[in-house]
């Protein structure tokens, strides 16, 4: 089953946009196999956002990440990485739109309220960074065969 890493960032904690956000991906039927509220390590947060290291917003990234805590999640499912990117909507959140989760409640690149892994590389390589094994629950989900 194909796995993603979802963060909601300071902002939409802050905001109380945690369960909203969750919510969303539960009911499009994904399921969760982990979540955690933590504050981020500036390591961490240079890891994780390593290949913008080079970019000038890059000092501001991380500084924002490590702000405040963030909820962080895996979601399971089929097609799950490219379609939780769908869900969360472009980069920008005035290029997002409607329906999708920055298009819905951001409006600044910087605070864009969510983050999800791009690539199956990406996913693999953030799960490890994120979500060691022993904190993944492995479950059947029974309602699958419904959807
Ligand atoms: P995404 O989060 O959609 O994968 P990304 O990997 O290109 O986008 O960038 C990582 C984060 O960096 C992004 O969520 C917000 C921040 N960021 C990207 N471009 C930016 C910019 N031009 N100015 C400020 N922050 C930016
Ligand atoms: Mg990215």
């Amino acid at each position: 089953m194909e796995k993603t890493f979802i963060m909601i960032k300071p902002d939409g904690v802050q905001r109380g946009l945690v369960g909203e956000i969750v919510s969303r991906f539960e009911k499009k039927g994904f399921q969760l196999l982990g979540g955690k509220l933590m504050s981020v390590s500036t390591e961490l947060a240079e890891k994780h956002y390593e290949e913008h290291k080079e970019r000038p917003f890059f000092g501001e990234l991380v500084e924002f990440i490590t702000s405040s805590p963030v909820f962080a999640f895996v979601l399971a499912g089929d097609n799950v990485i490219a379609t939780a990117r769908q869900m969360m909507g472009k980069t920008n959140p005035s290029d997002a739109l409607p329906g999708t989760v920055r298009g819905d409640f951001g409006i600044s690149v910087g605070m864009n309220i969510i983050h999800g892994s791009d690539s199956a590389e990406s996913a693999e390589r953030e799960l490890a960074l994120w979500f060691p094994e022993e904190e993944q629950v492995e479950y059947e989900k029974t309602i699958n065969r419904w959807i």
